[in-house]
């Protein structure tokens, strides 16, 4: 078996008794029932498969009951089809399951399929004649118009082999699966096997798996490793979407292992709870009230949603709306994804649609951007969804985001959001990209540029307003790293500057008042006269000609600027008062040796043990002095 060979998936679907199972057997040699129950009242229960190869094509088959009280397993197999065989027993035609199971492919979207008419070995010539006219009336519009319709009997064996040959040929018009994308395994069964452990089967929809593997099991969001792959009954390095795949899982009892859950490529995908979608009601069903409750059906899941619609009260048979479906467990469900609903009871088929918007906000009414944003979504044009996305998450839409939100692969995402950002619509703001649509960044751009110049205005003897301050004053709605891009931008093109940490128009300087230069002189002088011997700040900032708030600010220039040099809160030297201290220290060395006690430092300096001890602990910051028990080492 080559791993580049097609694998499609065929699935059964039509009314119970009709020769579904009698058929796959026929076809693959597996009779698909597998279940003690199903053997004992001769009826299939739930899915069963079955692999077949022809002509190079790897055919997996999965077998739905007919019964209408299991419709629900025959959903679990149905998702992920690519050709379904629509089975009717040519003595009976057309029946409800017959009906509904076609409805479900349809709803689906299911593209490609025979109509297999069993049992022919039954009827005579007219009566099959008779059915055929009638099944090709039934099918008149849909996407099975111009199926193949085979008469078969798996009695005689009579049509198989044409029936096989319409398999190959309808195999070859199947798009396939895309196994480059995210893997994804809806799981439609768990169990143990003695010695291998926990096992999920499914229908491998999209992308791949193999041995070793790191796959996310959700809506857990359960990190697990796989053990080892089967596909086609065989062991296989990969699976590849389009196979019927089992995974043996490491770490996890299959009894944590449900239908309903799904495998995927890990740290990608959100479950979720809330849904926006395009829903779709049968012609054949009754009306749907808003915030009516339905069965919801979609990969192998089910759970039940309620349905708000939006902008309408009820929805028409045969019409669609955009709704919201709030569902009563998590799910992992992606755009495009297809659902089913069925009524809540009696409980019968009625619709289903496409989902738009796995990760959607609640309906609030003032959320008028809504239905436009749907829109978008159902259009399908990638920079246009992409571009809308950015326009409704505040403060725009990250990588992780995206990914979460689309489905798409990286490489997918960088290639819309480079075109998106080339049309000048939006801005990344950060690598991997974070989305801002342009206006937004250029209000947060404006911003940044009028609150300095307002810093300016109202701060005249401050050099610039600290980064963190500007920050802070645009809001936590604005990314740090938007704030980021937007003021390196105002930087590069020469409107801003950066000092440090402080933010300043460019080319700013600061201009004193006549009484604020006196008063700057004054504070300098001061501190420069006293030597080592220095005054308490509060003593010199109260002789000023300046009030306090001015005085202290001027302070503050002349410590940014290093004229003054503060060592402890209450402390404050001159830069050449230090400076000649360290000189005194590096003579004192030469002379007398490195090692210098605090009392010698004392009669050195001239100073007392005030300003002895937070100097020499100054020094040893500055690494001029090193502390060796009670003395210093000078450096
Ligand atoms: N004579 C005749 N009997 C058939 C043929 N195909 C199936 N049967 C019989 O019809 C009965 C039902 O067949 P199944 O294959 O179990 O039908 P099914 O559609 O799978 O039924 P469910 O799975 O329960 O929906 C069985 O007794 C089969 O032996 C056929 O081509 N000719
Ligand atoms: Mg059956």
């Amino acid at each position: 078996m080559s791993a580049t060979s097609k694998s499609i998936i065929v699935g059964t679907a039509g009314h119970i008794d009709h020769g579904k199972s009698a058929l796959v057997e026929a076809l693959t040699g597996t009779h698909p029932d597998r279940l003690e129950e199903e053997k004992r009242r001769g009826i299939t229960i739930d899915l069963g498969f079955a692999f077949l190869e022809e002509d190079g094509v790897r055919f997996g088959f999965v077998d739905v009951p007919g019964h209408e009280r299991f419709v629900s397993n025959m959903l679990a197999g149905a998702a992920g089809l690519d050709i379904v065989l629509l089975v009717i027993a040519a003595d009976e035609s057309i029946k409800p399951q017959t009906r509904e199971h076609f409805d479900i492919c349809r709803l689906l979207g299911v593209q490609r399929g025979i109509v297999v008419l069993t049992k022919s070995d039954l009827v005579d010539a007219d009566t099959a004649g008779l059915v055929r006219l009638e099944v090709e009336d039934y099918l008149r519009g849909t996407f099975l118009e111009n199926a193949p319709i085979v008469g078969v009997s798996a009695k005689t064996r009579s049509g198989l082999p044409e029936l096989k040959k319409e398999l190959n040929r309808v195999a070859t018009q199947v798009r396939g699966k895309d196994a480059a994308h995210h893997f994804r395994l809806p799981i439609d069964r768990a169990f143990a096997i003695k010695g291998f452990g926990s096992v999920v089967t499914g229908t491998l929809i999209s992308g791949g798996v193999g041995a070793a593997d790191e796959v996310e099991l959700l809506p857990e969001h359960k990190l697990l490793r796989v053990r080892g792959v089967q596909s086609g009954g065989k062991a296989v390095e990969r699976a590849l979407a389009g196979q019927r795949t089992a995974v043996n899982l490491a770490g996890i009892e299959h009894t944590a292992l449900k239908r309903g859950m799904v495998l995927a490529t890990p740290g990608k995908f959100r479950a979720t709870r809330r849904i926006d979608t395009r829903l779709a009601l049968l012609p054949s069903a009754p009306k749907l009230k808003q915030r009516g409750r339905v069965h919801f059906h979609a990969g192998t899941s089910e759970t039940v949603a309620e349905v708000f619609l939006f902008g309408k009260s009820e929805l028409a048979p045969g019409q669609s709306a955009l709704a919201q479906l709030r569902l009563q467990d998590e799910v992992l469900i992606l755009p495009g994804d297809r659902f089913i609903v069925r009524q809540f009871s009696p409980v019968t088929t009625i619709g289903g649609g496409a989902v738009l918007d796995a990760l959607a906000r609640r309906p609030l009414l003032r959320d008028t951007g809504r239905v436009a944003f749907l829109e978008t979504l159902e259009r399908g044009d990638r920079i246009e969804i992409l571009a809308a996305m950015a326009e409704r998450a505040p403060g725009g839409i990250t990588f992780g985001d995206i990914a979460a939100r689309t489905g798409w692969l990286d490489a997918e995402i960088r290639d819309v959001a480079q075109k998106l950002t080339a049309s000048g619509r939006a801005r990344s703001v950060a690598e991997p990209p974070i989305l801002v649509p342009a206006k937004a960044f250029e209000e947060v751009r404006q911003k940044i540029a009028m609150r300095v110049e307002r810093f300016h205005k109202e701060n005249p003897l401050l050099p610039g307003i600290s980064r963190e301050d500007l920050r802070s004053n645009l809001g936590r709605r604005v990314r740090a790293e938007t704030f980021r891009t937007a003021l390196e931008e105002l930087v590069a093109q020469k409107k801003l500057e950066l000092q440090g940490e402080i933010v300043k128009r460019a080319g700013s300087t600061i201009t004193l008042e006549p009484e604020e230069a006196r008063a700057k002189e004054q504070i300098e002088t001061a501190f420069a006269g006293a030597g080592l011997t220095v005054p308490a700040v509060k003593e010199v900032l109260g002789k000023l000609p300046v009030e306090t708030k001015r005085a202290e600010r001027i302070l503050q220039m002349l410590l940014r600027d290093k004229n003054l040099v503060r060592i402890t809160p209450e402390l404050i030297f001159h830069r050449d008062a230090l400076t000649n201290l360290k000189k005194l220290l590096s003579t004192y060395k030469q002379t007398k040796g490195e090692r210098i006690s605090v009392p010698v430092f004392k009669e050195l300096t001239g100073i007392t043990r005030k300003y002895a001890i937070p100097l020499l602990e100054y020094l040893d910051r500055e690494r001029v002095t090193r502390r060796a028990g009670d003395e210093r080492v000078i450096l």
